[in-house]
Order: structure tokens, then sequence, then C-alpha cells
């Protein structure tokens, strides 16, 4: 177990090697227990450095089994080794040099999957961030950047295939049944995008011709027997290659690109350069097992690895610090995919509705960190979504600010200047500023500046002067370690919609810079004047979400109507329709809280009900507007004091009333909506079963029986529909015979499918209420669960944490108290997996002070007793900020 150093590392540190890497040649004789690894390395002492300085290579874990200089071993005195670090004394002061170093390691003890481990007979690696110094001895850090060369020896019968980065060398067979491969990958790379796969496993082929008209062998390898659940990550990765060649002009580098799909893995996947690792759960898909959302995370992911060949491989990152030029910017790029395949606008709508419920509590509470951090002292713990979803919409405000033309002059400036380097978000930020002519000084606080501003706007129409006078004012709450903050330059886009539900053109605007319909802000406060507003305008702010803000308008309800009906911008629409139910949402929730009866004005509803029916809109985009704030959405509005079961029976009671008011909205949906054909994963079809759902939420609410909903169990003959009926069952009739029989089914129906078996897992995990903590703690001994298998440890313990806010809540703080001790016992094993788990305790002080206080005992108790760097890190910070 990596031992707490408690060390801070600062950015402003930052300096190069003393040794540069040329060559890297790794031999790993593959054994479960005892796999040797022999590293040859060629260095040479970096130009003007200290001639006597020693090289420092990391470890973690490791133990030396060999060294050699040039070939000859070294004496003893001239090196040091520990388990995480080898020091190398009086080197050649300008000549390169051959260090051969040998490790022996242990694949199958390997629980935390970091660095090469062995589960279920397949040899894997995973080492970003850090991974790579649990193999062997090495300067482990991204801008360290060599050609690799690697072998791989290992039983044939058991592995018959053996993969690494880069092109296929050759390979041959050994005597007492062992084999070779070797491969050689000739880009330059860091460490953390090394890695080696080795074992049995099935293959799908295809192969793509990039635009200079190279042939590419794609190859995607999967469990013997899963190969045809891997064809729809085969058309995902075509399109994506096809794709970035069409927008961004990047074509793939080697001559084959791989895949390869595990059941063990910490994350969702691993960008190594042409060999990208998978969690199985975000490749293999079919109708009968995998829901519409599933697939549409798997062409998001598999588009995601494939794009960071450029965004992090060919580019990478200078030091830790930068992720967010990797993360940041290959998210946008996802994103931007996304929206091409699908819907724009419902695109736009789920990823806002994810940087709300995931990102803005981060910002707001004690994890809060600027998108490039200053210091960490667990780069794991820094995978965030302020450094992956915030970093994507500072990309995307670049591209606002520049506009699309020049926003890709810049990107082009960036692959042609620093391809084959390690880069800085400076390098990155230049490259639009030499390509615009801007200064984007102001705009670059984003980067370094946590907290998610607040917008506050005034408006005021003068009738007689035809003028619209907005007072504007932006501040930035002050986050652990930052109390000072600077005004940042927030591109705002806006509309006047004017009665007809027109948009205005204003004549002039003064008090801020505007191009096109975007206001520029740059100061703590701005007046600004629109003159040739023919009538009072309804204002809407931030359209398409151009800026991760908060805006704070007091709109009138009329007006949010008008907007919702005639809005040009969409996602405008649907978040007009989210700002008139929050504040049923919050009286109801109030009201709850007090224990006072609950009152509610429906009339909101109408807008909502207006664009479920509205036939000219798409499907999926009314089936947004359909789902309601969620329970942990509501609670970031109520800002403080927050008692997850009072906003838990507020929205309970404003659902009822909305399918109530829309019973015959619901029945027609319902029954209008129904599929074309066969069942296809396309975005329209996806949209039609998503409103059908949603119509089947609210009628089984309004009747307030099962059998809707186990009727439409028995008939689905798809997973999203499957997975729908039994969330609406087992949710609102925990109890009922129909929610046993139809988890009974479901259980020996899916009972070899492991991924299948997770939805099973989380839809019991989520089901609300006192009575969840005991449920999970049955689960926990199902024959199902395997705390091994971190998949099947988030659909059960992380559902439960982290989306379950009345279970896990429960008043008497038993959540938290099991919550702490899943954490210790998995601590002990896998630190990663731990620590994300705790970041589910990040808003605690937003709860009532009896939750509260016991939120806090709990958080003590993993204080005191934590062992790893990882769980240590997110403790400390959540209990200090
Ligand atoms: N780069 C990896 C994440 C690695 C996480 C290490 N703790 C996946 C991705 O973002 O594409
Ligand atoms: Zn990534």
């Amino acid at each position: 177990m990596r031992t707490d150093t408690g060390r801070i590392i600062h950015l402003a540190d930052y300096r190069p090697t003393d040794f540069v890497l040329e060559r890297v040649d790794l031999t790993f004789e593959l054994d479960p227990e005892a796999t040797k690894v022999e590293a040859r390395l060629i260095f040479h002492r970096r130009d003007g450095a200290d001639p006597s300085a020693p090289l420092v290579l990391d470890g973690d874990e490791l133990d030396l089994s060999g060294l050699l200089l040039d070939q000859m071993e070294m004496a003893r005195e001239r090196y040091t080794a520990t388990p995480d670090t080898l020091v190398v004394r009086d080197l050649p002061e300008s000549s390169p040099f051959e260090l051969t170093i040998t490790t022996i390691i242990n694949p199958q003890a390997n629980s935390q999957l970091m660095g090469l481990y062995r589960s279920s007979g397949i040899y894997c690696t995973q080492c970003e961030a850090e991974g790579f110094r649990r193999i062997t001895y090495f300067p482990d850090r991204p801008d360290v950047l060599a050609p690799y060369t690697v072998t791989i020896i290992a039983d044939k019968a058991a592995n018959p295939l053996l993969l690494s980065n880069g092109n296929y060398l050759g390979g041959g067979n050994f005597d007492e049944g062992r084999h070779f491969a070797a491969w050689f990958d000739p880009h330059p790379k860091p460490s953390y995008l090394f890695a080696l796969v080795a074992g049995d496993l099935g293959v799908v082929e295809d192969k793509f011709t990039t635009m200079s008209g190279r042939e590419v062998a794609l190859k995607i390898y999967v469990e013997h027997g899963k190969e045809p659940r891997a064809a729809y990550a085969m058309d995902a990765l075509k399109r994506s290659m096809k794709w970035d060649e069409e927008v961004f002009g990047r074509e793939y580098d080697l001559d084959i690109f791989m895949i390869v799909a595990v059941s063990d893995f910490n994350m969702g996947a691993m960008e190594n350069k042409g060999l990208n690792v998978f969690n199985d759960k975000y490749v293999l898909a079919d109708p009968e097992t995998a829901t519409d959302a599933d697939y549409a995370n798997i062409e998001a992911i598999i588009a995601h690895e494939y794009f960071h060949n450029w965004t992090g491989n060919r580019i990478t990152c200078r030091d830790w610090f930068q992720l967010c030029l990797k993360e940041g910017l290959t998210v946008f790029r996802d994103h931007e995919f996304s929206a091409d395949q699908r819907s724009r606008p419902v695109k736009r709508i789920a990823e806002v509705r994810h940087l709300r419920s995931e990102q803005f509590p981060e910002d707001a509470g004690p994890l809060a960190h600027p998108v490039r951090p200053d210091k960490y002292r667990e780069i794991n713990n820094f995978y965030t979504t302020t450094v992956y979803e915030k970093g994507s919409e500072v990309t995307r405000m670049i591209a606002t600010i520049l506009g699309r033309d020049l926003f890709k002059k810049g990107m082009d400036l960036y692959f042609e200047r620093h391809d084959g380097e390690a880069a800085t978000v400076e390098d990155f930020v230049r490259c639009f500023e030499a390509a615009s002519g801007r200064d984007l000084g102001q705009f670059s606080l984003w980067y370094n500046q946590a907290g998610t501003p607040h917008v506050t706007v005034t408006a005021d129409y003068d009738a007689a002067g035809k003028a619209l006078t907005l007072e504007i004012e932006q501040t930035v709450p002050a986050t652990p370690g930052q109390s000072d903050k600077k005004p940042m330059h927030i591109p705002l886009n806006l509309a006047l919609v004017l009665e007809d539900g027109t948009i205005a053109v204003p004549a002039s605007v003064e008090g801020a810079e505007m191009t096109g319909s975007v206001l520029h802000l740059k100061d703590a406060r701005h007046t600004v004047t629109f003159t040739g507003i023919p009538s009072r305008p309804a204002l809407s702010l931030n359209r398409s979400f151009s800026a991760p803000i908060v805006v704070r308008y007091d709109q009138k309800p009329a007006d949010l109507a008008l907007i919702a009906r005639h809005e040009t911008d969409l996602f405008s629409r649907w978040q007009a329709i989210t700002d008139l139910a929050l504040p049923a949402l919050k009286d109801a929730a109030r009201a709850a809280r007090k224990g006072e009866a609950i009152q509610l004005d429906v009339t909101f509803a109408d807008a909502l009900l207006a664009v479920a029916a509205d036939p000219a809109l798409e499907p999926a985009f009314r089936a947004q507007a359909l789902t309601l704030p969620s329970e942990a959405d509501i609670a970031r509005e109520l800002g403080g004091d927050n008692d997850p079961d009072a906003i838990h029976t507020g929205r309970e009671a404003v659902l009822t009333a909305i399918a109530r008011t829309g019973a015959d909205t619901f029945g027609s949906l319902y029954d209008t909506m129904t599929p074309d054909g066969g069942y296809s994963p396309d975005a329209a079809s996806a949209g039609r079963r998503a409103l059908r759902n949603a119509a089947l939420l609210y009628r089984t609410i309004a009747e307030d029986t099962p059998a809707l909903a186990a009727d439409a169990f028995a008939r689905a003959d798809n997973m999203t529909d499957l997975a729908q009926a039994l969330t609406v069952l087992s949710h609102r009739f925990p109890e009922a015979p129909e929610t046993h029989a139809a988890l009974a089914s479901f259980e020996a129906r899916f009972a070899e499918n492991a991924l299948v078996i997770d939805k099973w897992f989380q839809i019991q995990a989520t089901i609300p209420g006192e009575g969840a903590l005991a449920r999970v703690m049955r689960l926990k001994q199902d024959r199902h669960f395997n705390e091994n298998n971190p998949n099947r440890v988030r659909s059960l313990v992380g559902a439960f944490v982290f989306s379950n806010p009345t279970g896990f809540n429960r008043a008497d703080g038993a959540g938290y108290r099991f919550l702490s001790e899943e954490i210790l016992r998995i601590d002990a094993k896998n630190p990663q997996l731990a620590a994300r788990l705790l970041t589910s305790m990040r808003s605690w002080r937003q709860l009532e002070a009896g939750r509260a206080e016991l939120a806090r005992t709990a958080l003590v108790r993993v204080e005191r007793e934590v062992l790893s760097n990882d769980v240590r890190d997110i403790v400390d910070r959540t209990l200090k900020g």
C-alpha cells in the first residue's frame, strides 16, 4: 500500500528533467505472480544541466532485481534503490548511456488496477497518471517523451494475444509453449500512454481508409462470444475517425488502431497510443442488454479516446497541472461530435444538466479547484468534472468569443506548433491569440480562478425612449485557497424576445462590447443600454449556455412562458421551462420542511405540457422538457440547511400535480410514441422512447398503481423500455408483488450478463427512502455482488451514495456510517475507487445541522483510520474547506 507522504506538488516548482530520454526498449516475460520486466533506457544529460546531478527515477512498490550501465553491472555504491525511487550517481557528463533495469512484479496481486494487473485471465495495464512507475523505475512524468519498442513473452495457450502500442513488428514461438510478439511505436510518447494487453480474447475487425488514402486496420478485442456486441462501437469508431478528418483535419497516424474491452477497470477508458483500453461497459451493446443512454455513452467515449490521439497523445501535457489541456479540449471535441451525430440542442441540454448536477456542486464545495489547479497532493483526485466538463466549457467559450473560423485557425496553429510536444495551457491560449489578434489575458482567468461566477441582472425598459437598460453585476465566490477574485471575461449570449415572439435587433448597444448576440462582460459591473427596442422585451440570457455561470434575474412567469414558446434557441426554451418549474419545486420543499401543507399553483405546467404535446418539436427535446430538475438540483438551488426528505416530498407533490393536469397529454403520448419498427439505437428513435417513457412515469404517478409499468415490463422488447419499467415499478412500488416478480425475472434472465446485473443493482440501490440502506446491505450479500469489480461496487455503493439522496442522507446518519466503513474497506484494495466514492460527501455542509454533524462524524472517522494518500487527500479537503 502506498504510504501517505503528505507531499504537495506545486505548479510553480516545475522544472525540466536533468536527463533526456532518447529511447525505451521494454521486455516483459509474463507470469501471473512474477513477471520479469527488463527496461533498457537510453539517456543523455540535458544541455546546461548540472554535470554531477544524479538520475532520479520514480517507482511505486518496486523491487530492483538488476541494474546495468551500458551492459555492465553497476557497482552498489553508485545507486540507491527503494520501493519508490532509484537514484543513480556518477553518470556520463554528456555522452549517451544505456541503463538496463530489471524488476519483478506481481500482476495477480495488483488490486489497485494501476500499473500491470491481471484479472479474469487477462493481463492489462493502466498507467495514467502514475501507474508506469509500478512496472519499472522510470522518469514517470508526461514531459518525458520517447519512442518505445516492446517485446512480450508469454505462455501461448493462455495468452495467444500479445498487444502493445504502435505497429506490429513480428513474433514467433519459443520452446516450452512460450511465444513472443514485438511492437514499435515511432511516435514519441510519455509513459502514461504505454499499454500492454495479453490473454485470450475474441476480435472484431474492420478497416478505415484515411483522407490521404492510407489503410488502417481496426480491431476491437472482447471476451469470446461477445463479438456481436462490439458492432456499434466499431461503427462509432469509424464515424469518429471520419469526423476528426472533416471537422478538425486530423488523420490517424499508425497502421493499426486497437481497442480492448476489459471488465475490471477503474474508469471509463484510456487513450493509450494505438491501443485504447476500455471498461467493457463502454464497448458492448445490443438492444436486448443496452439502453439508449448506453449507446450514446459508447459513441461519446469511443470518440473521446480516439480524439485523444491528437489532443493528448500527439500533443501531450507538460505536467499534470495541464490536465485540462487534453481533457477539457477532448471533451469539447466529443461533445461537438455527438452534437453533429445526434441533436445539437438536446445534446447541449444534457451537457448542461450534467455540468450543473456534478460540476457546480464541486465548484461550490470544499473540493473546488481551478480548471488548471496550481497544487495537488494526489493527481488521481484531479480527474474531476471541473477539469473535464468545465474545461470543455472554457474551450467552448474561446470558440464563442472568436467565432468558428478564428477558432479553427487557432486549433490548426496549435496542431502545427506543438505536434510532438508536451504543452501548457499558455501555449494553447497563445495560439488563439496569434490566430485572432485578440488579447485573451483576462479570459485566461477561467483556467485559474475556481468557483462558478454569479451574474445578477436587473432590467429597466423606457417605453418613451424605446430603450432597455440592464444593470449587470458579476461576482465569483470565494473557494478554498482563493478568497479574492477578479472579474472574468464572460461571453453572455442573449436575446430580447418581443411580445409577438420575434427577437428585437437593437439600433445600438452601449456599455459593453457586443459581437453578434454575444455581450462581452469584463467588468464587475456594466450598465448596458439597447436602443430601438419597440416594446418591453423578455430577456433570454445565456443562450445555448454560452458561459458556465449562474444567472440571477427575476424573470416574470409570463416572460418565461413567452421564451418557452418562441425562442429560436431551443436550449433557452428548455431553460425557460425549467425556470418556470423551479419556484414550485423550491416552495414545495420549503413547505415540506416546515411540515406545512404543500399549496401548488400549477399554471407553470401549461408551458411544459404545451411543449410536450407539440408535434413540431423533436421527441427527445419534449422528453427533456418533461424531466424536472432532480432532487440534487433543487438542493443546490435552495443553497443550504437542506433536508433531502423535504425536497423529495416537495418534488413528488409537483410531479403528481403535473401528472394529473396533463393526464390526457400523457395518455396520448404513451399511445402514439410507439416504435416505427424494430429497435434502432439512433437518436430519433431513442427520443420517441424517452418521451413515451416519460409519459409512463407520469401516468403511473397519476394512476398510483403498478399495473401500467408491470405491463410495460412484460411487453418491452429492448433494454431501454425494460429498465425504465423496472425503475418505475421498483422506485414507486418497492413492495408490490409486481415489483418482486419483475426483479426476480430480470435477475434470472440476465444472470450471466455482468453489465445488466449492474443495472439490477443500480435500480435497487436508488429506491428512495429510509429502507434503502437495509436493501443495499442485503444486496451486498447477494451472490452477484463482487467487491473486487469496480463496476459492481459503483452500481451498488456508488449508486446509493451519489444517486439516492433520501436513502443515503437518512436522518439518523446510518448512511454516512455505512459509507465510512465501505471507504475504509475498499481503500485497502483500491484507493482510487475509494477516493472517488468519498467525493459523494462534497456537499455535506449544505445539509441541515443534524445531518451535517452526523456527516462530519463519519468523515472524522475516515480521517482517523485511512491508509491511502488518495482518500486522505479527499477527506482532509472535505473536512477543511
Ligand atoms: N485519460 C483517461 C483518464 C485517466 C484517469 C487516471 N486516474 C481517460 C480519459 O479521460 O480519456
Ligand atoms: Zn480524456
